[in-house]
């Protein structure tokens, strides 16, 4: 298993978020959770760790808009501009407005303005490094789907061969899958799974499907009018959990896309046995559209004994995700997203990849 990871994550390392009600604590999304992630994959038979390449910026201005993107450019260097005493204890403070877009027609010119255009929540704090950590996790992702398009089979036309079907994993931090077209939150800044599906979708069709623990506004938001990415979630149920705005079982996509987008919202206390009986759902959906590859968001929170999780998922459970997933067999870029949990986060996604070891 190839696994495309770079150290450039540990550039973005708040020292705080803010928790429902107000409380300032620990950054939770945190370096050490790559470290974990990494010891545990380091034992792995057949693990190979791969530096990403530099995509530039195409592959991201076809997700995210051009004011976005320009704003996590500079929003480090117009927060400091516009409080310089910020400067002097910048190890210790963040970009974070206190002011949020409900309506969002006008974008403001001053950078805290802007903060509250294109941040949806308190767990997105701007840093020094933030924009630069976010690239490299964009193309942590990328690497892992340019790898796998090489076993993706090519139109009649063309006179490629048939090879087996490769899987990649994309070792990102920050995560990305509640990233929209033009808003971070959730710990997300880039949307690296949807930005690896668009990148796949010269190959022909794509599925994502998402099993992080929340559900993917951010990917339901870029292709809910499509046809050509299909793109299914199963998350804890929005109406008890974040992101509460997106992720109800009714939300089918629009437009040509309509059919495209399948919600799988589950309640709290959530077991394996009920929680495969919805994956398997999800997989037939996959089936039954045909993509040419497939993207993976992939969280760990689902387990028993995550922080910020209320499911009640064994190592066994996980195990069992991937098993089913791969049982596919199609090209898949495996693409991290939550899971704080740091002490069972290693061997949790190892159980995941152990699934698709060939
Ligand atoms: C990528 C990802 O998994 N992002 C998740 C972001 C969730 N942020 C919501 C934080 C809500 C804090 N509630 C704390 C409850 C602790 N029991
Ligand atoms: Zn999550």
């Amino acid at each position: 298993m190839k696994i495309f990871y770079s150290e450039t994550h540990r550039l973005h390392d708040p020292a705080f978020e803010v928790f429902d009600g107000g409380q300032r604590v620990p950054y939770l999304e945190s370096p050490e959770r790559m470290e974990r992630i990494l010891k545990a994959i380091r034992k792995m038979d057949g693990a190979e760790i791969l530096a990403p390449r530099d995509f530039g910026l195409d592959p991201l201005r076809a997700v995210h808009s051009d004011a976005y993107l320009a704003f996590l450019a500079s929003a480090w260097t117009e927060w400091l501009a516009a409080t310089p005493e910020t400067a002097a204890a910048s190890d210790k403070t963040a970009l974070l407005p206190a002011t949020f877009a409900a309506k969002r027609d006008q974008m403001p010119e001053t950078i805290l303005g802007k903060a509250g255009f294109f941040l949806l929540d308190l767990s997105v704090p701007v840093v020094e490094g933030t924009y630069a950590a976010a690239l490299s996790s964009a193309n942590c992702a990328l690497s892992a789907a340019e790898f796998i398009s090489e076993s993706i089979n090519h139109p009649p036309s063309s006179n490629s061969s048939f090879r087996l079907p490769l899987s990649a994993f994309g070792l990102c931090r920050p995560p990305g899958h509640h990233a929209g077209r033009e808003i971070a939150g959730g710990y997300c800044f880039l949307n690296n799974a949807a930005i690896a599906a668009q990148w796949l979708t010269r190959f022909g069709r794509v599925a994502i499907l998402d099993v992080d623990y929340h559900a993917c506004n951010g990917t339901q938001d870029i292709f809910y009018n499509r046809r050509d990415v299909l793109t299914i979630s199963i998350h804890a149920d929005p109406s008890f959990e974040y992101p509460y705005y997106a992720g109800y079982a009714q939300e089918a996509g629009e437009g040509e896309g309509l059919g495209f987008h399948h919600n799988f919202p589950l309640p709290a206390g959530t077991n394996n046995a009920a929680y495969l009986v919805a994956l398997d759902q999800a997989i037939a959906l996959i089936k039954d559209y045909g993509p040419q590859s497939l993207v993976i968001s992939l969280g760990m929170d689902t387990y028993g004994g995550d922080p910020l999780g209320a499911f009640k998922l064994t190592r066994e459970g996980i195990g069992e995700i991937g098993h089913h997933i791969a049982a596919l067999n199609l090209p898949t870029a495996i693409i991290i997203e939550g899971g704080y949990n740091t002490d069972e986060l290693g061997k949790n996604v190892v159980e995941i990849l152990r699934g698709f070891q060939r």
